[in-house]
């Protein structure tokens, strides 16, 4: 049978070999990672499910978000996760290290194998032929104890790339470009494979810049084929023994296929504030911009920086700029700095930020009221930047160059047009020092865990009640993103501690929202959340889902709700429920009393659910899109429950 590159990865690593597209299938794991954001929660659960020892074959703790350790949580939350992982037989990677999904394809990736991580940007790995998929902690915790992750078998999108880019035009402009095809949502249940000759003219970090930022599809991964680019690439890493070359059969099937010409392509930028937002930098020149911001996983490569550095060179930025500029790893800070090109930044004018997460998730460099920020990274939801009247514009490091030194929106194809255009040659040996990630203890038994203050324990649910009496706690629009459930940020520290993050769910939509719904609660009254399309975009911060439930969310009524969040919601025992008919979504209004009955037989049968609204005096009906699995998890009252009856 002739198979694309997913089916592929997908069939070697599925438990039952007859999968249908659009069936449930559970994968075999290969690989894991963990961020500190969502990594504390994820091996507290790890710890509650009783599991000994990891069965991956490789699992890392990356220390990257939370590395501004104002106070004591921060760093009481790496002390808990270096003992965790130094016990569990679990690589750890130290803060200033680097970006999990930067540090992860230089140090661990490897072609064919598939990699769960606890955040969504994990298809970076799939810039080198990996099956890599963004996750809730709570089913990579699982997955590391050696349980299966459950996805719906894809649908496969091939992007055929014709041609090659223009000097001055980036990966960045064609991830942007998809963007523009596809859009932000109704992308759930897809895999995005890349094929053409295109595919040949882009390195690996390149191509991780496109499937790191295809999660801002909502679309499960993206992968490229692992060719002589992909060997290059292992064996400068010094690395060349996990290659194999990975490509679609000549006459593999797809769902659909976009061709996408990659000469034709220019400048782009993600306006505010969805990345979905995408317009041709020249139709945005002349705005004036106060911020610049180079940096991320996204963009943050050693050839990014080179570039950036070569641009920067003998030129200073305009003099109301703040730029910054972040590594993605620490190997490419150290290459930089012993070639000399961090100099050439340096002397621009430019800041030299920590090689972290930084100021992608909004925790440090915030912009100054209503500021225009220009940015490499990948999403510029409102307020994900620190300021909440912030606009943020998501560019390549060419467009983020040009527009630090005219202090303009600038479109590189003009600003350099008597330049030639830097080929940055990929080095033919990376600087390998990989003493910053520590390994595990081989014997366990004596390794002791240590948990400071800021270390909570995972809250429990009651299992799923038969009859539902609620009232709507807060009812929101469109493309509400974690983001918006669950902020980051100065927030951020939190993490930890859910009954004290918890206090800050839907801080911005409704600063009032979490006292109501813990009254609520305590009254023993249901809260109910009701929302418009592709609820729960972005981030796989099971907090989104565990910090409603802590405050009585019993159930999430939407439009459409997108594939991380979705499960996160089945995982905290949430029920996620969408409307039959999304014009009902205009019958419930803030307030109203709802009543449901029978839930066991509706979510057994799989049948459709009626709301009663007792204060509209209507009823509607809802569906529960469930497997199989996931009505034993939501019946239990989410997965550690169900997991927990198991064993
Ligand atoms: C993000 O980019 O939004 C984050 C912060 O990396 C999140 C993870 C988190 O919320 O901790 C993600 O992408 O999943
Ligand atoms: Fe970190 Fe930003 Fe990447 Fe998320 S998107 S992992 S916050 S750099």
């Amino acid at each position: 049978m002739c198979r694309n590159i997913v089916q592929k990865i997908l069939d070697a690593h599925l438990e039952e070999k007859n999968a249908r597209q659009g069936s449930e299938v559970g994968i075999r794991i290969d690989q894991t990672l963990t961020q500190d954001a969502t990594g504390t929660m994820t091996y507290l659960q790890f710890e509650a499910l009783g599991f000994k020892r990891v069965k991956t074959e490789v699992s890392v703790s990356y220390i990257d978000h939370n590395t501004i350790q104002e106070g004591f949580e921060n760093a009481d939350d790496h002390r808990y996760l270096e003992s965790i992982a130094r016990k569990y037989g679990i690589l750890f990677s130290k803060a200033g290290n680097g970006i999990c999904h930067q540090v992860h394809l230089e140090r661990f990736g490897c072609p064919g194998k598939t990699l769960l991580g606890s955040d969504s940007h994990t298809p970076t790995g799939g810039g080198m032929g990996m099956i890599a998929i963004g996750a809730g902690g709570l089913d990579v915790a699982v997955a590391m104890g050696g349980g299966l992750f459950y996805l719906t078998y894809p649908k496969v999108i091939k992007i055929e790339l014709v041609g090659k880019l223009r000097p001055w035009v980036a990966a960045k402009d064609i991830v942007l470009a998809i963007l523009e095809i596809l859009s932000t949502k109704g992308n759930v249940g897809t895999v995005i494979e890349f094929d053409g000759e295109g595919v040949a003219t882009l390195s690996v970090p390149q191509r991780a810049t496109i499937t790191n930022m295809g999660a801002e599809l909502g679309v499960t991964t993206s992968v490229f084929p692992s060719d002589n680019n992909t060997l290059a690439f292992l064996k400068a890493q010094g690395r060349s023994e996990c290659f194999r070359a990975i490509s679609a059969d000549p006459d593999a099937n797809y769902d659909r296929v976009i061709t996408l010409d990659l000469s034709m392509l220019s400048p782009r930028a993600a306006s505010p504030h969805s990345p979905g937002n995408v317009k041709v930098v020249s139709e945005l020149a002349n705005i004036p911009v106060d911020q610049v911001l180079i940096g991320s996983c996204t963009n943050a490569s050693y050839a990014d920086l080179m570039l950036v550095a070569h641009l920067l060179k003998n030129r200073t930025i305009a003099p109301h700029i703040s730029l910054g500029v972040s590594c993605g790893s620490r190997q490419v800070l150290q290459m930089i700095a012993r070639n000399g090109a961090l100099a050439d930044i340096i002397a621009s004018g430019a800041r030299i930020l920590e090689n972290s997460c930084g100021f992608c998730i909004g925790n440090s460099m915030a912009p100054e009221a209503s500021g225009v920020s220009v940015r490499t990274s990948n999403r510029n939801f409102e307020g994900r930047s620190g300021t909440t009247d912030a606009k943020v514009y998501l560019v390549s490091p060419e467009t983020a160059v040009a527009t630090s030194v005219t202090g303009f929106l600038t479109d590189p194809t003009q600003f350099f047009s008597n330049q030639k255009y830097p080929e940055i040659d990929l080095p033919e040996n990376y600087l390998i020092d990989d003493s910053m990630i520590l390994k595990p203890e081989p014997d366990s038994e004596k390794t002791i865990i240590i948990r400071g203050a800021n270390i909570g324990a995972p809250p429990k649910n009651d299992p799923c009640a038969d009859v539902i009496t609620g009232v709507v706690a807060i009812k929101v629009g469109d493309k509400i993103t974690t983001d918006h459930i669950m902020p980051a940020g100065n927030r951020l520290k939190y993490r930890s501690n859910i009954a004290k993050y918890a206090e800050y769910v839907f801080e911005r939509q409704d600063p009032e929202f979490a006292k109501r719904a813990m009254l609520n609660k305590q009254k023993g009254i249901a809260n109910i959340i009701i929302a418009g399309e592709s609820y729960g975009q972005g981030s796989s911060r099971e907090h989104a889902a565990i910090c409603p439930m802590f405050l009585g969310v019993k159930m999430v009524i939407a439009k459409s709700i997108e594939r991380i969040h979705h499960d996160n919601l089945i995982n905290f025992g949430i029920i996620p429920a969408i409307f039959m008919n999304g014009q009902d979504y205009n019958k419930i209004g803030l307030n109203d009393n709802l009543e449901l009955n029978e839930i066991h037989k509706h979510i057994i049968d799989g049948e459709v659910l009626v709301c009663n609204n007792i204060s509209a005096k209507s009823k509607i009906n809802l569906i529960v899109n469930l497997s199989e699995r996931q009505r034993k998890i939501l019946l239990a009252g989410g997965l550690l429950n169900a997991t927990r009856n198991k064993i």
